[in-house]
């Protein structure tokens, strides 16, 4: 499936035709474009300091060039596949609130109800009642388990819960929704931490996907907060969600770059089936024109 419905505009728009071969003004304008297409200045460095050393490319061969260089930096990080072999696997989202957490693992019981896999959805966001409610709507449409407690609940009975029942009912996937946020940073670290160890302990040997959801829209802000996640929570993968409504969507060039993980998935928009396997070199295509 492609990773966008519809035909990308892409970040380059007029650049290679003006300019037939990599030389000093080329490379000068492409930074300025990869800056402002929010890839960040390292990133953008990287990339034009690796062309440079191509001075004299002509044609097509700059822009397959240029594919590859930011394929690279996107591969940077490691494979994009979920490594979700157990039964149970278990996947646990993370992110700051309004990201998409919730509606990604809406789309992610829809894409395993598809391939007939028992997905159990956990309601471990007991900060807010709505965030359990969202969830039990998911699970109607997509005929999944859940799993939820009160609001207010621990988050981690909610989950000894929830592998509990997963045991218990041959469910195939866990997948834990969790809050984006507590009264402190330091609290929600330490709860993430706390979650990951009691599936650890209740799940052992289960294979696990720690996955950061990140909103493409907030480009290199977003990416500032992602950092602590990504060093805290043990993070194994970015969902990179609102793919569709960026113009930008430079970000994803540096993501591996900065948190040292790949993106795995993304969503292209609010829908069960937005939700697309990330494609490095098919994302590279799609902007580089
Ligand atoms: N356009 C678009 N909107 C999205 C996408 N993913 C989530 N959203 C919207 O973002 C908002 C917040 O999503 P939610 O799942 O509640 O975020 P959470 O707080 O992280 O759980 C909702 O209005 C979603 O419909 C996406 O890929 N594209
Ligand atoms: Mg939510």
């Amino acid at each position: 499936m492609a990773l966008f419905k519809e035909k990308k505009k892409g970040l380059f728009g007029g650049l290679f035709s003006a300019f037939d071969r990599v030389d000093e003004d080329f490379l000068d304008e492409l930074e300025e474009r990869l800056i402002l297409a929010d890839a960040g200045v390292e990133t953008a460095e990287a990339a034009v300091d690796a062309l440079r050393r191509e001075k004299g490319l002509k044609g097509d061969a700059v822009q397959a060039r240029l594919v590859d260089i930011l394929t690279d930096e996107m591969e940077k990080a490691g494979s994009p596949r979920l490594r979700l072999d157990t039964k149970p696997a278990v996947i646990l989202l993370v992110g700051v609130n309004g990201v998409g957490k919730t509606t990604t693992i809406g789309k992610l019981a829809y894409k395993y109800a598809g391939q007939g896999k028992k997905a159990l959805l956990c309601a471990a966001d007991t900060f807010r009642a709505a965030a359990s409610e969202q969830l039990g709507i998911w699970a109607q449409r997509t005929g999944a388990d859940i799993v939820r407690h009160g609001e207010g609940g621990d988050p981690g009975a909610v989950v000894y819960d929830a592998c509990s029942a997963a045991k218990a009912r041959g469910s195939d996937l866990v997948i834990v929704d969790t809050a984006g946020r507590l009264h402190n940073k330091q609290n929600l670290m330490n709860e993430l931490t706390k979650l990951t160890r009691i599936v650890d302990r209740e799940l052992p040997g289960a294979d696990r996907e720690i996955l950061l959801v990140l909103d493409a829209t907030t480009g290199q802000n977003g990416l500032i907060q992602a950092e602590q996640f990504a060093k805290a929570a043990g993070v194994t993968g970015i969902v990179l969600t609102k793919l569709d409504g960026t113009a930008k969507g430079g970000v994803v060039f540096s993501i591996a770059r900065r948190l040292g993980v790949p993106v795995k998935l993304a969503g292209v928009g609010e829908g069960a089936e937005d939700l697309r396997d990330f494609d490095a070199r098919e994302f590279a295509e799609a902007m580089v024109v």
